[in-house]
């Protein structure tokens, strides 16, 4: 990092009043604009950063029940699983990279770079971010990115013949809808970490986290370390026992039952 921007950092974190109510928040986004200015973020993911921020104070920024439930059906979905893949994009390396290398410990899972902006600067700063956090491996680097997802036109389609594409269950957060519509399509199961209920990424995944990426992650590996000592029928009933189209709409739900109560406040 060059030390303009370092100075730049510090003099933001001093900037932002210590009791600042919302300074947590606006942490996270200079680190995102760190990661943008490090080659790691397309302009694009700001973007979608803030449309996250709109639906997190729809849900009230905390992990609600619909997420808590959605995070122990994707945990027992990743335990049962024979080759999980987690996907990670730039948002995903800028926000939650020590926690993606952490999940795929415990799963013993695969990292793989897979971006809507590909290009192979960007493969590599997000692979040396993931490196830096830990990762032992990271796969859809260059021409490591060599099957192709059929029936998908963007770049996302490029995914390593060693992941994504023989995984059985795919972890993705942050994504546009195509591609998990065509991951599904050729039999994957998918697990979607999407603030927005209404996106079709969150309709079309098999299980939909709606949660931000920074709370989902910590407590996806907190959840697999308690799941892991379940034999495998109890971990079949948990997941038997979710149904995600009715846990999208309990989200919804509370999103207008909360709507309508703070109304009575004003
Ligand atoms: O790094 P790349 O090249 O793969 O590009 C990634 C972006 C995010 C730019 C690209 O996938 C994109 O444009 O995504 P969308 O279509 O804007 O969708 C992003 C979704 O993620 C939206 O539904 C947001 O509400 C949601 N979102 C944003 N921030 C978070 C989030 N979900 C969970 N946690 C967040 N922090």
């Amino acid at each position: 990092m060059d030390k303009t921007r370092d100075s730049k950092t510090w003099s933001i974190r001093e900037i932002i009043p210590e009791n600042h109510p919302r300074r947590e928040s606006l942490l996270i986004r200079e680190k995102l604009v760190e990661a943008m200015e490090n080659g790691v973020l397309v302009p694009q993911g700001l973007i979608a950063h803030g449309r996250g921020e709109c639906f997190d104070y729809l849900i009230g920024e905390k992990t609600q029940p619909f997420a808590e439930r959605a995070i122990e059906a994707a945990s027992a979905m990743l335990l049962l699983a024979k080759y999980p893949v987690i996907s990670v994009n730039g948002n995903m390396a800028a926000l939650v990279a020590k926690d993606i290398v952490k999940l795929a410990e415990e799963l013993n899972a695969k990292i793989e770079v897979n971006l809507f902006y590909r290009d192979i600067d960007r493969e590599r700063a997000i692979a040396e971010v993931l490196y830096e956090a830990g990762a032992k491996e990271v796969l859809g680097v260059g021409e490591d990115a060599s099957a192709t997802i059929p029936e998908l036109f963007s770049e996302r389609r490029r995914v390593s013949p060693r992941g994504i594409f023989i995984a059985d269950v795919v972890l993705l957060g942050l994504e546009d809808g195509d591609r998990t519509q065509a991951l599904v399509n050729i039999g994957k199961k998918v697990i979607a970490i999407d603030l927005n209920p209404l996106s079709r990424t969150a309709q079309s995944a098999t299980i939909t986290i709606v949660d931000n990426i920074i709370r989902v992650f910590p407590r996806l590996v907190e959840k697999i370390r308690k799941l892991k000592s379940y034999e495998r029928g109890k971990l079949e009933e948990i997941l038997t026992s979710f149904n995600n189209k009715k846990n999208l709409g309990e989200a919804l739900l509370f999103i207008s039952e909360r709507l309508k109560e703070l109304s009575k406040t004003l």
